[in-house]
């Protein structure tokens, strides 16, 4: 390739990255401004801390090639839905839905997909709840509209995928028999863990305290 061609190829996947840099921050305000008016109205802070990232160059031609993706930028942009992401870690159990029901209802965003790790579980008995959002844009050039996906956890779920995934990459994504039924035992057990914190709260609290969760609704998949 030309020096130009390179210089060209170069502006593109920087401006390909800054749309998603763009996506986050807008969800990232989303999240913030729930957090303040949950702290102002309730006396009460749901979320523990938040995390975003943006993919790296290399952990995205790496899958990439793994679910061998044209590696050109319509496609990437089509069939990768994770290049923002944004880890939310609460408190509780409830914590995790509220906050998704109160982020999916607003009315700029739109839900691609749902996957309720909460409620099934993986095998290997990681849990999380993720939701692929999309959250308008506006450039110079007009509105975009940017996937970002958004994981909420507990700390205790956190926890053990934080340690999972060490494992996971130390053995190459082969770990030996043993070591993933303790790590299953482990998900079992930070899952008790959760169970009998959201009891204390209860406890220490009253149900009185606690918003209220809004009404149920179908998921918009
Ligand atoms: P990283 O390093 O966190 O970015 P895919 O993204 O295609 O591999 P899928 O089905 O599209 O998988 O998405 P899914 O299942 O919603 O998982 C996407 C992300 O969830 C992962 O991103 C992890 O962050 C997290 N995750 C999913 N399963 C596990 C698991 O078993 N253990 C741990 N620790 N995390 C998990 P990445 O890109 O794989 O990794």
């Amino acid at each position: 390739a030309t020096l130009r061609e390179m210089r060209a190829l170069r502006d593109e996947f920087q401006r390909f990255l800054l749309e998603y840099r763009f996506g986050l921050q807008e969800v990232e305000t989303k999240i913030a401004i729930l957090r303040d008016e949950f702290q102002h109205m309730h006396d009460y802070n749901p979320i523990e801390h938040v995390t975003s990232r943006v993919k790296s160059p290399d952990s995205l031609t790496e899958k990439v090639s793994r679910k061998g993706i044209e590696p050109d930028f319509a496609a990437i942009r089509r069939h990768i839905t994770d290049v923002a992401g944004i880890r939310v870690t609460v408190s509780f159990v409830a914590d995790a839905y509220r906050l998704f029901d109160l982020l999916t209802a607003q009315d700029d965003i739109s839900v691609r997909t749902v996957k309720d790790y909460i409620a099934r579980p993986k095998a290997n008995g990681y849990k999380s709840l993720h939701a692929i959002v999309e959250v308008p844009v506006f450039l110079s050039t007009g509105r975009v509209d940017v996937p970002v996906e958004v994981q909420f956890r507990t700390i205790a779920m956190d926890f053990w995928a934080s340690l999972e995934h060490k494992i996971y990459y130390k053995y190459d994504r082969q770990v030996p028999a043993g070591l993933l039924a303790s790590l299953k035992d482990a998900a079992d057990t930070a899952a008790e863990l959760d169970a009998r914190m959201e009891r204390l709260h209860h406890q220490v609290h009253g149900a009185a305290e606690t918003p209220p969760a809004p009404p149920p609704r179908p998921l918009a998949v």
